[in-house]
């Protein structure tokens, strides 16, 4: 048996201090909650115990810049050591139950076995959430030891060799994925131009069509599989999965188990990313989301810490695509944590996610229903501002205490130190695979 990543008596310890305060809290937001009349705090606790958004193998390692990179110490040094990183994240936050996999960065092949990694896993308590498969960069493991390149592209490429080593790379990773249980695949893809004129738009958008529906058709029938746009970067003149509109088409053309997954850096300046969401929904093709937050591009920063009022309305909109409950979609962050703590940064986003959703959860629904039907832009603003103003952290506390994680996950993750164990444990210059 393991021991835990972070013994649940020091959560409990670090609770005590703080119970009573939660409770007045939680007996305050009830009470006015319950003089509204249209949601409960029980209902907003109960979502928040069931909510879980996974965390990404990739951001538990500092990220860096082509600029450089500031490892902050005991990064994990092994697939398996992040995934206890995300069980530590987990007991603290009780929101956070399961780890996305970068395929080649977290590569299982011999000696190492996926079943020992999903064994490790389980014992943790974490589950593997969608694969991602990275055909961005070479990989001797698939481009024939260095004889092809995805230098221009992998399933866009002219080069049929090429377009089939991203195909059987794409295939491989689901293979992997179902050793560990996923029922998912994640296609970001560089593939694109960067000087006009350079390659044809349209001849690249219909190999990449045939690619996906390959990858789509070697898919499990429990399998979903997301294709991820994104406008620039590493294609700085055009990306063939650009936008939403593009990453739709290829959802279509690769098959019913496909649909799209909305990155909420991967917009142009001043996208409307809560219409994209209630367009996507709306055609039953939204499949998942990456969280993170954007100053002015795919900048990865903490999630909620720019723009929370997009962060609600994004959340408002999935709510009101499931009917009132949030559905049932690939929730995962995806950020890069040049100079915090990752896990701290994990903790931050986590919360800020869980307050969003809380807030959206709490909007009158039924009034902004009349108000809309009467055109009256002013009440139908008031019944927003009136929920996105309403301070729900109690409640979201709330449900971490009930599930035994901590009532401040910050405070606790640094009253217990796991940082500095973990230095003594894995040394202070290991460098996680990643970003
Ligand atoms: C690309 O910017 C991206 O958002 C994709 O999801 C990748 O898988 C991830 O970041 C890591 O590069
Ligand atoms: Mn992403």
């Amino acid at each position: 048996m393991l021991e835990p990543v972070i013994d649940p008596q020091r959560i409990a310890d670090h609770n005590e201090s703080l119970e009573s305060r939660l409770a007045r809290g939680v007996e305050h937001l009830a009470t006015e909650l319950d003089a509204d009349g249209h949601t409960s705090a029980d209902q907003v606790i109960d979502a928040m115990v069931e909510f879980s958004v996974a965390a990404p193998s990739w951001a538990v390692g500092t990220g860096g810049t082509r600029f450089g990179r500031f490892p902050v110490g005991g990064e994990p040094r092994t697939t398996e050591e992040k995934v206890d990183d995300v069980a530590a994240l987990h007991a603290l936050t009780g929101s956070n139950s399961s780890i996305s996999l970068h395929v080649p960065w977290d590569d299982v092949q011999p000696p190492d076995d996926p079943a020992g990694l999903r064994r490790h896993a389980d014992q943790r308590g974490i589950r593997f959430d969608a694969m991602n498969s990275n055909t961005f960069q070479d990989n001797p493991s698939t481009t024939d030891g260095g004889r092809l390149t995805y230098k221009f592209g992998s399933l866009a490429n002219t080069d049929p060799a090429v377009r089939q080593a991203a195909v059987d790379h794409n295939k491989y990773v689901i293979d992997l994925g179902m050793a560990l249980g996923s029922e998912a695949l994640t296609v970001w893809l560089a593939d694109g131009i960067n000087h006009p004129g350079q390659a044809d738009h349209r001849d690249q958008f219909e190999r990449v069509a045939a690619g996906l529906r390959q990858i789509h058709d070697h898919l499990p029938a429990n399998w979903q599989m997301y294709t991820e746009h994104k406008p620039y970067e590493p294609a700085f003149y055009a990306t063939v999965n650009q936008d939403w509109g593009s990453s739709l088409l290829l959802a279509e053309a690769a098959g019913e188990k496909a649909s799209c997954l909305v990155d909420l850096g991967h917009h142009l300046p001043n996208a409307n990313i809560e219409q994209i969401v209630s367009r996507l929904a709306m055609v039953g093709r939204l499949g998942g989301f990456h969280f993170n937050d954007s100053k002015y591009g795919d900048d990865d920063l903490t999630s909620g810490s720019i723009k929370p009022f997009q962060l609600f309305l994004i959340f408002g909109e999935l709510i009101r695509a499931g009917d009132g409950r949030l559905p049932a979609l690939a929730y995962m962050i995806d950020q890069s944590h040049n100079i915090k703590d990752p896990l701290e940064d994990l903790i931050q986003s986590t919360d800020a996610i869980c307050v969003a959703y809380a807030q959206a959860l709490v909007v009158d629904r039924t009034a902004l229903a009349a108000a809309q039907l009467d055109n009256d832009a002013t009440g139908a603003q008031q019944v927003l501002q009136n929920a996105f103003r309403t301070d729900v952290r109690p409640l979201v506390a709330e449900a971490r205490r009930r599930v035994g994680a901590a009532i401040d996950p910050l405070g606790a993750y640094r009253a217990v130190d796991y940082r500095q164990a973990m230095i003594e444990r894995r040394g202070s210059s290991t460098v996680a695979t990643g970003l």
